[in-house]
């Protein structure tokens, strides 16, 4: 049974660059890390249509199932196994299949409120918060929802405006007093690279490992 032994939390306003800060930090290790997109713990709204998930302020904190997270979060620290939900975005819901998470060396926590709430905060061992201008965010997120996640563009337009925008200020932005590490325009390479250290550092704590360094990086072999 492994005890995680180095929990991150990674926040930062939608397009900043977290998913790619989280992937970065931890490729080179990723057997001994677990990775928690915070999207998978959007409440499930399956009682809803359609057309009413679409008018949900996915922006707010209260589009969260804070409970399932802390709860799955716990249970990953105690080294227990996790049935994570996964989240079509399509579709603005929870998919029903889930998928089984167990606990790693290092967890990563990663979404735009991972440094909001206060009992998970506790949780973490490093908060970081990655900071990218505005412009170049919404630059991004129109990239990403028209092209991956099948919008218009004046949907994706309007929903700026009236939610993410006023949201990423209220809730958000002002999260970032609770970090340790501000990481600035998204994936800043000397920034990524201390954290990559850190992660790499901390999955070589596990003793009952051997570990190789090749040319295809670090490779883990588990002790029967
Ligand atoms: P990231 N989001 C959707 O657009 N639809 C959903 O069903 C659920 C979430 C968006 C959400 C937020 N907001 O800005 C973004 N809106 O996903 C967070 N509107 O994801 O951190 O990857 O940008
Ligand atoms: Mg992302």
């Amino acid at each position: 049974m492994t005890i995680p032994s180095f929990v991150v939390g990674i926040a930062g306003g939608t397009g900043a660059g977290k998913t790619t800060v989280a992937r970065e930090i931890t490729e080179e290790v990723e057997d001994a890390v677990t990775r928690i997109p915070m999207d998978n713990y959007y409440k499930d709204l399956s009682h809803m249509d359609f057309e009413e998930r679409t008018e949900v302020n996915y922006d707010h904190p209260s589009a969260f199932e804070w409970d399932l997270l802390r709860e799955h979060m716990d249970a990953l620290l105690s080294g227990q196994t996790i049935e994570m939900p996964q989240y079509d975005f399509e579709i603005h819901n929870r998919k029903t299949e889930t998928v089984t998470v167990e606990p790693t060396d290092v967890i990563v926590l990663e979404g735009i409120f991972a440094l909001y709430d206060e009992e998970l905060n506790e949780m973490l061992d490093i908060r970081v918060y990655v900071e990218t201008d505005a412009d170049v965010r919404i630059l991004r997120r129109i990239e990403r929802d028209v092209v991956d996640r099948g919008r218009d563009l004046e949907g994706v337009i309007d929903q700026y405006l009236s939610t993410v925008k006023p949201m990423h200020e209220q809730f958000v932005a002002p999260t970032k007093k609770r970090a340790d590490l501000i990481i600035p325009e998204g994936a800043n390479a000397v920034a990524v690279n201390l954290l990559e250290e850190k992660v790499r550092a901390e999955t070589y704590t596990d003793s009952g490992s051997v570990w190789t360094l090749s040319e295809e990086g670090v490779e883990r072999e588990d002790a029967e």
